[in-house]
């Protein structure tokens, strides 16, 4: 039962702290600047909150520690577990056939083995931090058995579950060997929170489908008189933090630092995304590469700065991802730059926040293309930085983002002219244009930030109730 009697519990497959190992050899842990632990600070530490996570080292076991007020419970992974578990299911098959199947997913019988026992431990640690009737707060694809995993050890309990990636369509999620397994995981929670409603709509329709429950709207009716509420909470920011970051006199000076630095051109042009085969970053420098050689955009007016964020190195479709992107770049900046003058200047690099907000304030044109994202935070933040109502946003419709941002230039990634079309509107756009369509946009992300996001859940999640509906029996898949 409860050892430390933690009142609020989150579970995440990582810790919200990096370890740093200082020159004298002490140990320190940095907060990663996750908009999660932003939103959830507050709440932990006015409930002496615990943290569930991976510290990101293999092989090792650390004891719980305090860092800054929150309480952080370190999950052990051996180096096998991060191949099969985190590597392996949640990147290898999870992530790819959630994202509209963009690359094939690979069914392993052994990753699968290594989901399961990961989820249990974080289950039972859970178990062992919780106070009688507290509430506990699952984050993500990685641990989608804990919900239920964890009832079962107590049932007393409320269980909340979020996830941050798309929940895929029936016809897609059907291939996955253990499809009612995640299902009845993901049933033990009392509240399962995604990013859009059509993902609800879908998680619903399996559960009817694939376990047999009667479901109503976004209602789960369970035999046991449980019900389980599966609803869209958008994810967004911490906004008001990035503006201010923004207004900053070392932000503004190093906005027009880079702008300098890159020749001073009419356009500057903006990607920044984790090196991931999701975020269309192919489509988006072939259809710039295009503009550029059909004379649509002269070499000397624009420049595009794409940062791609080092990612899951180890999985050898972002090995094969890497290289094709190093290849395109190579070879557009080959065919049409000039001495002194390369259209894609491209970083695989990452930067500190404030780097990356002076980047958003030199963008004049904002590029988000994902082939399929849950929500995508770098158009929001982008927004957030844009207190003075100008730049655009070119925005992929297939971004969870594109349900909230509609003032941006929606493009089909796929479609390449489109995209271009809406490249060069993007950049031709008046100040007046742009301006009436970035107020909108910040009117909204101002207004939804991400401490509404967690309240709104954590408010719900204390609301959903039992049930007196007589269920249907269970019917076999
Ligand atoms: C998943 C879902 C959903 C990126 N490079 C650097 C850096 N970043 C930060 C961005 C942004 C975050 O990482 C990326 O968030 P995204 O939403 O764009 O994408 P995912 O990592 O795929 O996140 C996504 C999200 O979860 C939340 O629910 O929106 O759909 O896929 O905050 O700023 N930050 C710093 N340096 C970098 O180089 N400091």
């Amino acid at each position: 039962m409860a050892s430390t009697g933690a009142e609020f519990v989150v579970i995440a497959n990582r810790l919200p702290v990096d370890r740093d190992v200082l020159a004298d050899g002490t140990v320190a842990w940095r907060k990663s600047p996750g908009g999660l632990v932003t939103a959830l600070e507050p709440v932990m530490k006015s409930q002496g909150g615990a943290w569930i996570g991976w510290h990101g080292a293999p092989d090792e076991t650390l004891e719980p520690f305090d860092d800054d007020g929150l309480h952080l419970v370190p999950v052990p992974l051996s180096a096998q577990e991060v191949e099969e578990y985190y590597e392996g299911f949640s990147n290898a098959t999870l992530w790819p056939l959630y994202h509209d199947v963009v690359a094939p997913p690979a069914f392993r019988r052994e990753w699968w083995d290594s989901y399961v026992a990961v989820n249990r431990r974080f289950a039972e640690r859970a178990a062992e931090e919780a106070a009688p009737d507290a509430v506990v707060w699952v984050q993500d694809y990685q641990l989608q058995l804990v919900p239920t995993m964890l009832r079962d050890l107590r049932p007393d309990l409320r269980i909340g579950f979020f996830l941050h990636i798309p929940f895929p369509p029936t016809e897609l999620f059907q291939q996955l060997p253990w499809r009612r397994q995640i299902l009845e995981g993901l049933l033990g929670a009392d509240l399962v929170g995604f990013q859009l409603p059509g993902a609800a709509q879908n998680f619903v329709r399996l559960v009817r489908q694939r376990v047999g429950h009667k479901t109503h709207r976004d209602m789960v009716y369970l035999p046991d008189g449980r019900g389980v509420l599966a609803k869209a909470y958008p994810i967004s920011i911490d906004a008001q933090g990035f503006e201010d970051l923004a207004r900053s006199e070392r932000v503004t000076q190093r906005a027009a630092e880079i702008r300098a630095s890159l020749g001073n051109p009419r356009k500057v042009l903006l990607g920044i995304d984790r090196l991931d085969y999701t975020k269309g970053l192919r489509q988006r420098i072939r259809a710039f590469g295009e503009l550029i050689r059909d004379g649509s955009v002269d070499v000397d007016d624009a420049v595009f700065v794409q940062v791609a964020t080092p990612s899951r190195e180890r999985v050898d479709q972002y090995r094969i991802l890497r290289d094709d992107i190093d290849r395109l770049v190579g070879r557009i900046n080959g065919d049409v730059g000039k001495i002194g003058q390369q259209p894609i200047q491209y970083l695989h690099a990452s930067y500190p926040r404030e780097e990356m907000a002076a980047l958003y304030r030199a963008a004049d044109v904002m590029v988000v293309t994902p082939l399929r994202d849950g929500m995508n935070l770098v158009a929001k933040e982008y927004v957030a930085c844009r207190y003075d109502d100008q730049g655009s946003l070119v925005l992929s419709e297939f971004a969870g983002a594109a349900a909230e941002l509609k003032q941006a230039y929606l493009v089909n990634p796929y479609d390449i002219n489109g995209t271009k079309a809406a490249l060069l509107q993007a950049m031709e756009a008046g100040d007046r244009e742009n301006g009436k369509r970035m107020k909108a946009m910040r009117k909204h992300v101002m207004e939804h930030d991400i401490e509404r996001w967690a309240r709104t859940f954590l408010k719900e999640l204390s609301e959903v109730r039992s049930h007196d509906k007589n269920p249907r029996p269970a019917s076999v898949s």
